[in-house]
Order: structure tokens, then sequence, then C-alpha cells
């Protein structure tokens, strides 16, 4: 039995004849990149290329400094804190080997819930040349239907009238280029990593709307001055567990309060389009194309959006895992009927991709049995994933004639799922969403009317007063309601 060490950068040199850690000098970092939002994502794919490239001797300018901007965000700033912002990495693999390996990108945190100078300064600081987001789909503030900036958003009235006490990224954005344009430094780039079609131009679509009305002249140079690269990643994180926490206590003896697991794959591709320079990220695989556009599409449409068909579904089943949908056959053949007839024909052709292999490899992902993806977590704000996800795809399979029923059933069950709150064995469901309110409301109100959860128009939009769509929709509502059986109506589908 070995004994057990603390995570922490005076233990690293002991910790090194157990699993592999950082062998780079991380007293010796400049903070060259801020990122808002550290997650488990977060942790096992931009932190992991930077800790990759430093292993390889470079990129000691582009040490990472974490961001909180929300209340949630404490537990693991403290956690982080106590551990010298060293974690361990747990890779899981299908045959159920875990590679572990300490990472050390990150070298601080900084909250910026009570006091924000501290953030606003790091990212104002002359070292700091991109600051990165993984806020989520829902972190934007934009509207899904109309891709519009939601100015009714009481935080952002409030950072309009007061500049100096920002609360979401936009506050804090603006804030801190502000800074750097009276300074007369660079701008840096703001680089998003959250899953939306053309994420880079969206920020920059919502951030010049919300600058626009603080300060016009700021809006001008952000314009100018600021890149906003679009970017595709792509990395299945699952939340961690305590069994994962007790697996490395027990294998090497490291206590790490929040270590990260994920899967082997890994995929970044990014525009090459940077305000003020960039990490080789080249050098560890990340690819840089001209236009992202189509990987991101496939990748939105396909993985995601197959994660959500098999989540829905699988939580009113009673799947809980991922895994355990795809070993079921019924959920496996339906997912891929679905990437097959109505994902893929919108698609088009990818320049140097064949989806065929693509999508035999996202079944291979999703079946790895070590990985353990809890449905709840794909079903986490469905709210804001579903339009980019699987709503699209209905609407421009509506405009082009093409199927949409296998992605209707979705629909209809998360109106079920948002209704009932439990699984059709009458276990209570997790759900988490920012609209949870909302959802169950109009999904209650569909005894009286069958349309009442689809009317949600900032997540359907026109949807329905789509004829087409509102009979397959309806009437496969009413069998849900009536029968309760998931599992058979997509059986009768394939
Ligand atoms: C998932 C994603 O949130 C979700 O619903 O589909 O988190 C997915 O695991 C990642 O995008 C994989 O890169």
């Amino acid at each position: 039995m070995k004994t057990t060490i603390h995570l922490n950068q005076d233990k690293l040199q002991e910790l090194g004849s157990r699993l592999p850690v950082p062998k780079y000098n991380r007293s010796a970092t400049n903070i060259g990149i801020v990122h808002i939002g550290v997650g488990g994502f977060q942790r096992a794919h931009q932190a992991y290329y930077l800790h990759q490239l430093r292993q390889l001797g470079e990129a000691s300018e582009w040490g990472i400094c974490g961001i909180g901007l929300r209340e949630s965000d404490t537990k693991l700033s403290d956690i982080l804190k106590a551990q010298d912002h060293l974690y361990t990495l747990m890779v899981k693999h299908p045959d159920g080997k875990i590679e572990s390996e300490i990472m050390g990108s990150i070298v601080d945190f900084k909250m910026g819930t009570t006091d924000p100078e501290p953030v606003i300064s790091r990212m104002a600081h002359k070292d700091t040349r991109i600051v990165s987001l993984t806020i989520t789909e829902g972190g934007y503030n934009f509207n899904p239907t109309t891709g519009e900036f939601n100015f009714d958003n009481p935080d952002i009235q409030h950072e309009l009238r007061h500049p100096q006490d920002p609360i979401t990224v936009y506050g804090f954005l603006t804030a801190a280029l502000k800074r750097r344009r009276d300074a007369a430094l660079p701008a840096f780039t703001v680089l998003s990593c959250d899953n939306i079609e053309h994420n880079g131009d969206m920020t920059r679509k919502m951030l010049l709307a919300f600058a626009e009305v603080q300060d016009p002249d700021l809006a001008k140079w952000i314009a100018q001055e600021v890149c906003f690269p679009n970017s595709m990643v792509d990395r299945i994180t699952p939340v961690t567990v305590k069994a994962d926490i007790d697996s490395l206590a027990q294998s090497y003896g490291v206590d790490d309060a929040w270590p990260v697991t994920c899967e082997p794959f890994i995929q970044w591709v990014i525009e090459d389009k940077f305000s003020n320079g960039r990490p080789a990220f080249e050098k560890v695989g990340v690819q840089f194309v001209p236009d992202v556009g189509p990987y991101e599409k496939m990748k939105l449409r396909l993985l995601n959006a197959g994660h959500s068909v098999l989540g829905l579904l699988g939580a009113i089943h009673g799947h809980p895992t991922i895994n355990a949908c795809i070993e079921d056959k019924v959920f496996k053949r339906y997912l891929r009927t679905f990437l097959d007839t109505e994902a893929t024909p919108i698609l088009g052709n990818i320049e140097g991709i064949d989806l065929m292999d693509y999508k035999d490899s996202l079944l291979t992902r999703f079946a790895n049995p070590n990985i353990k993806d809890s449905v709840s977590r794909i079903c986490s704000e469905s709210s804001a994933k579903l339009p980019k996800f699987l709503i699209a795809t209905i609407h421009e399979n509506l405009a082009i004639g093409g199927s949409i029923k296998l992605a209707t059933l979705v629909i209809a069950a998360w109106c079920y799922y948002s209704d009932k709150e439990v699984d059709q064995n009458g276990q209570p469901l997790e759900i988490i969403d920012a609209m949870q309110g909302k959802l169950h409301d109009a999904a209650k109100e569909t005894a009286n009317n069958m349309l009442a959860f689809v009317q949600l128009e900032s997540l359907f939009g026109g949807l329905a007063k789509n004829e087409r769509f509102t009979k397959v929709y309806c009437a496969m509502l009413q069998q849900l309601y009536e029968a309760g059986d998931i599992k058979k109506m997509m059986h009768s589908m394939i």
C-alpha cells in the first residue's frame, strides 16, 4: 500500500516515481492565456494540449490563468489553489486501462464574483494574449431563435450602467479591452471553445452588440483589433465521481480532490486568426484550417446531436449512461438511422473527411464502457443545446423535404421528460436546466394544447406553425402519453 500524498507542487518530484508529472519549470511561466469557465472539459482539452506542449520544452509564455465568474466556481477555485493548480487527468480506455498524468499548465486561478479587479487586471496584463472561453452554450446570452443579443438580462443591464462593475463575460471583456486600448497595449484574441456553430463569429457579434451600447468608440477598436477565431473542440469528458478520486488514491496514492476523466479521443480544429500570437499548438496535433465551419457543423449535428438523441430517449427509458444506450441494440440502431437519414443529408461533403468513418468512430466512442458518461450530463441544459444540435437539423430537413421523424420523437420525448420528471419506471430524473420551470409548465399544458411545448418560440422558432412537423409530432406525443413505451416506439421506426 502506497502512502497517500496530497497533490501539490512540493510533492511533484516524489509523485514522479508513481505517475507522469510535469517536467517543466512551472514557476518560470508567464501567463499568456486567461480562460473563463474552467471545468472538466477545458482541463481535459485546452489545458491538456498546453501541458503536452510544455512537456516538449516549449510555451513557457503560455501559462493559463483560470477565471471563475459564477459563485459555483468557488469550489474548484479553492481546490485548485490548495493543489497549486495541479490536477490529474485520467484517460479511460475501452479495455479498462486508465492512463493517469498530472497536468501543470494551469498556474493561477482568480474568481471575479466579489471583486472584479484582479480578473480585469489579469486580462489587461501585457502578457495576456488570448482570452479563451468555455462558458457553455447558454453562457453567450443570445436568443437562440433570432440569434440576437439579449439586452433584457438584468446582469447585462447592470454592466451597461456600471462598466466598472462587470458580472458577465461581456462586461469583463470590455473592461479589460478598454484598459488595454487606453494603455496602448495590443488586443488579445478571444477564443471561444464552446459547441456553437461559428462560435468565434457569434462571440464577436455578441461582444460588439454589447460594446456598441456601452461604449461605441471601444466597439470600433474591438472590431478592428480583436480576432475571434472559430474553433471546433472535441473530447468526451464525463462528470468526475467519487469512484474516480478513490481509484486514483488506490492506484497511485495520489490525493487529488478533483481529477478529470475523459476518453482517449481528442480533436481541436481552429482558424489561424490570432490578434497577438498563439502557442505552437500544431506541434501537439491541433489542426489549423482556413474555415472551421464544416467541421463544427459535422461535430454538432452528429456527435452532440447523437448524444442528445441517446440522452433524452435513454433517460426516459431508464438507461443511466450513454454506453448503456449503445449496448441496447434498438438504441444503437436508432442512433445510426438518425445519423444516416436525417443528420448526414444536410451536411454535404466535407473535404478530407469520410463521414461514414466519422460516424463509425462516434459509435465506438459512445460505446466505451469505461467512460460511463451519464445521460443526466447529456440532458443538462437541453434548452441551450437542442436548438443548435437538433432543432436546426429539423428546420433544415423541413426546408428540403428531408426526413424528420427520428429527431421529432426526441422533441416529443423532451416534452414528456420535462412534464413527468420521472422515467418510465417511475424513477426521478435529475433535470438541470436554466429553463426548467418554463419547460415544465409548457409541457404540462400539453394536456390542453398538444403544441404548447413546441410553441416556446425562443427554442423552436416557427416549428409549431409547420404542418408537416406538427402532424408527426402530435401523433408521437399522443402515442407516448398513452402507451408510454419509448423503446417500442423507437423499434417501430427503424
Ligand atoms: C455533450 C458534449 O454536452 C453534451 O451534450 O454532447 O459535452 C460532448 O460530450 C462534447 O462536446 C464532446 O466533445
